[in-house]
Order: C-alpha cells, then sequence, then structure tokens
C-alpha cells in the first residue's frame, strides 16, 4: 500500500480541492503580506501524513504563497480517562509522523500543553501566517479549537478541514439524524464527488527540518493512569495501519459478510484503533477494498455501510446531540420506557469492580470483558451484548451507560471515540434502533441474552478462549 505515485509539488497545485470540505473558523481569510513564518497544520484527531486533507490543504497553501509548512501537536498530559495504553499508541504513531516529516522537509513539533496556551504562542514566536486544523465532533476537541479561535493573532487566518469523514460532516447533513436509515442516501449520493483518490503530500520545497523531539520529557509529563499497559497485537502507526488493512483484504474480507457477528471467526478488519487515532484514514481503507469488491461484492458492501454510514452516523450523533454520552441524549420513547421500568428490581445487581474484574454468573459476558482488558478491544458484536447485560445488572440506566463509557474508554484503544459512545447509547438507550416489545428494566429498548448468542455462534469456544467461566 505504499505510495508508489511520484510526489511531485505540482500534483497539489492542479489537485481540484474540494471547497466544501474547509471552513473557515476565522475573521481573515488571507495570509499577511511578508509573513515569512510558514503555514501550520494543528493535527490533532488525523494523526498521519498520507491520505490527510487537513495537511493536504496546509500544503497547497504554502506552496502557492512559497512558504514553509510545519505539523505542530499539542500534548496533553490528560485526556478524559485515557490511560498509558492509549498515549503509548497514540505517541508511537507520532513518532512515524516525526518522521515522514522530516524525510519531506516538513517541521514538526510537539508541544507539551493544551492548545489553547501552546498554540497562539508557537503562532507568534515563528510569524506562522495560517493554521488549518482537522475537525473532530466531542465536546473536548471543539473547545480546543474555540479557545484556539479566540487565541490566535486576528490577522492570521485559522481554517477547518474535516480529514476524517468521507463526506464532510457539515455536507453530509445540518442536523441529528436518527437511523442509518435516514442518513445512508445523504452520503451515498456525494460518494461520487468525495470518494476520490488521494494526492501524495509532497516534498517540501523548501524550510528547514525541526529539531529531534525529546519523546522521553513527553512521556513524563503524562498524568494518565499508568496501570493499564500496552497490547501486544497492535503495533502503533500508518505503516501498521497498512499491514493491518492489508491483511484484512487479503485474508479476513471474503468472511467479512457473513461472520462479522460470530466473535470466534476471525472476520472483522480489527482497524479501529488505528482509526480511531486517525493513524490511518477511513478513506484509505474503502479504496483499498474496494479494490477486492469484483471477488468479494457483498463484503465490501457491509464493509463500506460499517466504514461510512455507521461512523459518519456516530460523528453526526455526537456532533448534534450534545448529550452523545448520558441518558438524557437518548430518544423520548427510550427514556420514557427505561424510566417506567427504573424501579424494577435487578437481581443481580453488580458494582463497578464485580464487572471490571469479569466476576459476573455469566461465563460469555467474563469473557467479553477479558478480552476487552486483555486486547483493548471487544469483538463489536459483543459489544452490544456486553453493554446490555449492564442494564440489566445495574441499579439505574444512568448508571449503566456512565459503567459501559467508562470501561470502554479505559480498555478499548479505540475509546473516547464518536463509535464507542453511539456503541454504549445503542446497548443502552436504543439510539439509531426502534422500540421493542416492553419488558422489565429495558422497557422499550432491544433486549438481548445469552441464548441468542448461543443460537448464533459457539459461545463455549470463545469462552474457552477467554476464561470467562
Ligand atoms: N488530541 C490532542 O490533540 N492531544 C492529545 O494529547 C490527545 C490525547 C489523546 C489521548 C487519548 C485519546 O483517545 C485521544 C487523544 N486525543 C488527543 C484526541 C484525539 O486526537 C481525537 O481528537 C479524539 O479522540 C476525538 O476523536
Amino acid at each position: 500500500l505504499q505510495h508508489q505515485r511520484l510526489a511531485t509539488a505540482s500534483n497539489i497545485q492542479e489537485f481540484s480541492f474540494k471547497k466544501k470540505r474547509v471552513r473557515i473558523l476565522s475573521k481573515v481569510i488571507d495570509v499577511r503580506e511578508g509573513c515569512r513564518g510558514g503555514v501550520v497544520y494543528w493535527m490533532s484527531r488525523d494523526g498521519r501524513i498520507q491520505d490527510n486533507w487537513a495537511l493536504l490543504f496546509a500544503q497547497r497553501l504554502a506552496l502557492k504563497l512559497d512558504l514553509p509548512l510545519a505539523v505542530v501537536f499539542c500534548l496533553v498530559p490528560k485526556f478524559l480517562n485515557a490511560t498509558l495504553r492509549h498515549y503509548k499508541f497514540m505517541l508511537g504513531g507520532l513518532k512515524e509522523v516525526e518522521k515522514e516529516c522530516r524525510d519531506l522537509n516538513i517541521g514538526f513539533h510537539l508541544l507539551l500543553g493544551p492548545a489553547r496556551e501552546e498554540l497562539p504562542k508557537f503562532v507568534r514566536d515563528n510569524d506562522i501566517g495560517a493554521v488549518i486544523c482537522d475537525f473532530a465532533p466531542l465536546r473536548v476537541p471543539r473547545q480546543w479549537v474555540e479557545d484556539v479561535t479566540k487565541g490566535l493573532p486576528k490577522d492570521v487566518p485559522f481554517t477547518q478541514v474535516d480529514a476524517h469523514n468521507i463526506v464532510p460532516l457539515w455536507v453530509a447533513s445540518d442536523k441529528q439524524e436518527y437511523a442509518a436509515r435516514t442518513i445512508r442516501n445523504k452520503i451515498n449520493s456525494k460518494l461520487g464527488e468525495y470518494l476520490t483518490e488521494f494526492p501524495v503530500v509532497a516534498k517540501h520545497p523548501h524550510g528547514k527540518s525541526s529539531a529531534k523531539i525529546n519523546w522521553t520529557s513527553a512521556y513524563e509529563m503524562l498524568e494518565c493512569d499508568k496501570s493499564v499497559d500496552e497490547v501486544e497485537w497492535a503495533q502503533p502507526g500508518y505503516n501498521a495501519a497498512c499491514r493491518q488493512l492489508y491483511e484484512f483484504c487479503t485474508r479476513r474480507l471474503g468472511k467479512f459478510h457473513n461472520q462479522r457477528n460470530n466473535p470466534t471467526a476471525d472476520a472483522l478488519s480489527g482497524l479501529s484503533p488505528w482509526l480511531h487515532f486517525g493513524q490511518i484514514s477511513a478513506q484509505r481503507c474503502v479504496l483499498e477494498v474496494k479494490r477486492y469488491a469484483k471477488q468479494h461484492k457483498a463484503s465490501t458492501e457491509a464493509f463500506c455501510e460499517e466504514t461510512i454510514v455507521r461512523r459518519e452516523l456516530a460523528d453526526n450523533f455526537c456532533y448534534y446531540n450534545e448529550n452523545y454520552d448520558s441518558l438524557k441524549g437518548v430518544t423520548s420513547w427510550a427514556y420514557q420506557s427505561l424510566d417506567a421500568h427504573r424501579k424494577d428490581p435487578r437481581d443481580p445487581c453488580y458494582k463497578l469492580e464485580d464487572l471490571e474484574t469479569a466476576r459476573t454468573y455469566d461465563d460469555l459476558w467474563n469473557s467479553a470483558q477479558l478480552q476487552l482488558v486483555k486486547e483493548g478491544k471487544m469483538h463489536g458484536f459483543l459489544r452490544m451484548y456486553w453493554g446490555k447485560k449492564i442494564l440489566e445488572w445495574t441499579e439505574s440506566p444512568e448508571q449503566a451507560l456512565e459503567w459501559t463509557i467508562l470501561l470502554n474508554d479505559k480498555y478499548s484503544l479505540d475509546g473516547r471515540d464518536p463509535n464507542g459512545y453511539v456503541g454504549c447509547m445503542w446497548s443502552i438507550g436504543g439510539i439509531h434502533d426502534t422500540a421493542w416489545k416492553e419488558r422489565p428494566i429495558f422497557g422499550k429498548v432491544r433486549y438481548m441474552n445469552y441464548q441468542g448468542c448461543k443460537r448464533k455462534f459457539d459461545v463455549n469456544a470463545f469462552v474457552a478462549r477467554y476464561g470467562g467461566k
């Protein structure tokens, strides 16, 4: 999957940029005359060089104005409840970014502290002429962007590029969508325009390479939970992500369409950690999978549904619903029926440590929890069952949601991601789902049980593998 195409500066300029991928955040749009410091891409969600529309836009601007180009990442010591498992994965990817920037004559700066403090200072100290940032729909990254918009010098243009979605979020829909079926056509009808190949990020004609980063001091400033260690199976970075994608295409894609809900079949892409940290682009994954569309038509369609429609639906939900991680964010039919069953007895009613240490009566549930803790990811089908059992076994739906999000964000490599919030809200609060026959505790939220799992896959095999007896 390496980029064989010749990286020439010209193919960026002739490449017509989809205007609607970009939105202007500042009052000014022109770089002031005589500024020599260059253009900065403030990297956050999309931690990669190639296939990154935000960086491509920044390079195109720098080339047009004959200015240097630099990537800046602002490292915060604590990000929600991210642990060392997450930071090691993220920083591992950034080390590759640093090396690739050096090869491409692009500056790379790791600033230690929140962007609102570090970025305006960097811009002033280095006479930067323009800043481009990427896009995340969650409240903390959106606050960072808002703070930087206010903090930048007034004569520095600041633009945002959705480098994560194939159809930019604000192009797909301008409101909260209620199910995949209401957003699917809004997205698929625009793929002709947006699902294009990428130009390559070219070797920049001039500019100075940056000082080598002191990664040790970066680790030392972290204040995260260091008890959750890294996982073996997933190596961070763009190159590892490309290998993971290639293996999926050549070994697992064929069984994806009819075995993706079977936790004992190795049929999934396993790309979510790299997608979460932006170390590979969803668009790159779709472009590569579609090369196999002839021999694996059903699987390719199923993969596109998940990677394009479902993922963009998750960003849509988090962006347009400020209560994306609370029961206040579920639809009224779900809230009312969960509320009506609030007093139903929960037996058993587990404490957080019973769940976290996989000590319930349910061997399948325990095995799913052990998989999450050990491998940093839980099979997608099991995550639905896992979440719904937590609703059944905790004192209130609010408590259930809080603990599913807490456990998912603490152990899953792709935690703190719109997909994770939507997954938990689907399981507990039925978002993007329909109402089902009313029953205790669940109300009209879809119920899932052990027997249902036994009908779908070999539960004993999964339990044997993860030892959740
Ligand atoms: N984004 C940053 O700009 N700086 C950070 O130090 C940072 C740490 C971090 C740790 C765990 C994690 O899951 C995400 C983290 N992010 C950080 C945010 C990430 O770049 C995305 O913006 C969010 O995950 C939204 O998808």
